[in-house]
């Protein structure tokens, strides 16, 4: 496979000043960066580092919302939902390609995630405790990963940028087929409004977070920014996402669960409260209510997937074998 040839291949380079400079003008050119172009160890270790959280996120996303599938409450939304839960595990394959151009393998990275020492979004850290937070996934987290995927699509490494581009046409589905559960749920009984309102309170501030750290405490921001990784610091994109999210959420008739939120005519954006950050960091460092079982369930689904793994290598060996002979007869 294109990602699997590259792995290893990345070539140790001098990273003399005049390295970095020339390396830092292809970037301020736009210029995109390939797997076998030359770059500072750093770049490639911060993008093996995200993209990996990244395509992790997308796999373990795809636990709390595949809990719901066999309690959807019609045909239509199982379909619907499936459909986007499968979507999420493409994305995962996707990104974990990208990264296994700049020479790391899935194994790997992989087993990073099962010992803890990679990350996977916060946000997947939390229960989906009704169907009402099915839709609130979909509108808010798919929301909130489209503001953070859009401007992705312009990162300056080009296996990252270009899997962004189909991830965010995916992901803009997820976040419309949200935003209808939701709606369905806020013009039903009282019942169904309470409901969507409590998955709205439970999880408005870990949307917030997946956004990261304020940026006077984001380690890499500044440094992602200069290379073009990141387009925008985290907390532009919260605010992105905020000014986005509060005419939708009164356009649904719920009420955002934060008393400071209000228009700030003069910056001509919302002002909202304080984010739990100390909970964002429990979170990030392994301590939210569901990372155990999140990493036991995703553990269990690779353990479970060595026999299809295995026999896919062992079919693509015969197949090997099969065209070596098939070769080997047409030249006699
Ligand atoms: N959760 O210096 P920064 C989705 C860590 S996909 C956990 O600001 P950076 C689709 C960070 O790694 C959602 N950890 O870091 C879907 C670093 O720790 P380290 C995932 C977090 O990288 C929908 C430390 O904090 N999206 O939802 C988080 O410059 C529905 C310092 O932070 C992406 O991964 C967090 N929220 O900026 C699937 C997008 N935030 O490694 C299923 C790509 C920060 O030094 C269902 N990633 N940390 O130990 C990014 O854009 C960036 O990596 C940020 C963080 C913005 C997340």
């Amino acid at each position: 496979m294109y990602s699997q040839g590259l792995i290893g291949a990345h070539h140790e380079v001098e990273e003399t000043p005049e390295f970095l400079a020339a390396f830092q003008r292809r970037i301020d050119a736009e210029e995109k960066i390939e797997p076998n172009d030359p770059m500072p160890e750093a770049y490639r270790k911060t993008l093996i580092r995200q993209i990996g959280q990244h395509a992790h996120s997308e796999i373990v996303g795809m636990l709390p919302e595949g809990n719901w599938i066999t309690r959807a409450p019609s045909l239509r939304r199982k379909a619907a939902l499936l459909a986007k839960v499968q979507d999420e595990g493409g994305h995962g394959l996707y990104l974990y390609a990208a990264a296994e151009t700049l020479g790391v393998s899935r194994e790997e990275m992989t087993e990073q995630l099962h010992d803890g020492r990679a990350k996977f979004s916060s946000i997947f850290n939390y229960p989906t405790l009704s169907w009402a937070d099915i839709g609130a996934i979909g509108w808010l987290v798919d929301g909130a990963a489209i503001m953070n995927q859009i401007p992705l699509c312009r990162c300056s490494y080009g296996p990252y940028a270009r899997a962004m581009i189909r991830v965010c046409k995916e992901e803009s589905f997820h976040q419309r087929q949200g935003y209808e559960i939701m709606m369905t749920l806020a013009r039903g009984t009282p019942e169904q409004k309470a409901m969507a309102q409590d998955a709205l309170d439970r999880l408005w501030q870990p949307a917030l977070m997946m956004f990261g750290p304020h940026d006077s405490d984001s380690a890499h921001g500044e440094q992602s920014m200069k290379w073009k990784i990141k387009r925008f610091t985290n907390d532009e994109l919260r605010q992105r996402f905020v000014d986005a999210t509060v005419p939708q959420a009164e356009y649904l008739g719920l009420t955002i669960p934060d008393s400071d939120l209000k228009w700030n005519e003069e910056r001509g954006h919302y002002d909202f409260g304080p984010i739990d950050w100390n909970e964002f960091w429990r979170v990030v460092k392994g301590g939210g209510p569901m990372t155990r079982d999140r990493v036991r369930d995703r553990r269990k689904a690779w353990e479970d997937g060595a026999w299809v793994r295995e026999a896919a290598l062992a079919h693509a060996a015969k197949r090997r074998a099969r065209a070596a002979a098939a070769a080997k007869t047409a030249a006699e």
